[in-house]
């Protein structure tokens, strides 16, 4: 990477810890059905979509006889107990050091936008006041494949009119991760090195974080 031209956003654990909320949502499915779903199971929900979210508790569980209709049934029933939660969210969700970071972005000419797995993207991003803020908004309902597949940064960076080499990516899921990966763009990612250790780069959050740490994927 020789300049940066835009600075792609995960939203579900990076902009605000809505990751906390679909985790209860599914834990609380998961018990009902009689099993539990632990910390580390649950990072592999983490930037799928919700359909393949279900079929990997599913597979925890070891339940293999529901329906189709059936499993429409219990996601749509953990997305209500998710937006229960996003609903009552307010700009006091916006998590620590983003708001400020992505201002120093925009005060030097970076493109921004958000490359999101969830449906529920366009209701946090107008709960948290950001509903126009980016510059782009790719999310689950513009992509046919979850991220590790790369079309939701690929098709981030074609809004933004950028090209994908030159694009950076911060992320909180393994998945996400690989899917900047392969879009050819290089990540930052946001959490814990043992999960996020194919990033170039892992920050714990984005506490006064500076633009200065482009300088570090920057080939010279
Ligand atoms: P929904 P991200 C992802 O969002 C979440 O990380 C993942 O846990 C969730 O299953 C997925 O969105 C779908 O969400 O049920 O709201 O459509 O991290 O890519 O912003
Ligand atoms: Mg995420």
């Amino acid at each position: 990477m020789k300049k940066i031209e835009a600075v792609i956003f995960d939203l579900d654990g990076v902009i605000v810890d809505t990751a906390i909320f679909h985790y209860q949502a599914w834990k609380r499915l998961a018990n009902e059905m009689g099993f539990d779903l632990t910390p580390e199971q649950n990072e592999h929900l983490k930037g799928v979509s919700r359909f393949e979210s279900l079929e990997i508790v599913l597979e925890i569980g070891k339940i293999n006889h529901l329906s189709e209709k059936e499993k429409e049934e219990i996601a749509t029933k953990k997305n209500e107990w998710y937006r229960e939660n996003i609903l009552k969210m307010t700009t006091d969700d916006i998590l620590p050091g983003v708001h400020l970071f992505l201002e120093k972005l925009k005060s030097a000419n970076y493109k921004i936008a958000i490359g999101s797995s969830s449906k529920n993207a366009s209701t946090i991003l107008e709960r948290i006041g950001y509903s126009t803020y980016f510059d782009a908004v790719v999310d689950g309902t513009k992509i046919n494949y979850s991220k590790p597949n790369p079309e939701v940064f690929i098709k981030a960076a074609s809004e933004l009119e950028a090209n994908p080499k030159n694009c950076i990516v911060f992320e909180d899921a393994a998945a996400g991760i690989e899917a900047a990966i392969n879009a050819g763009m290089k990540s930052i990612g946001v959490g814990k090195p043992d999960i996020l250790y194919k990033a170039n780069i892992v920050i714990p959050d984005l506490k006064n974080l500076d633009i200065a740490i482009f300088d570090k994927l920057i080939e010279h």
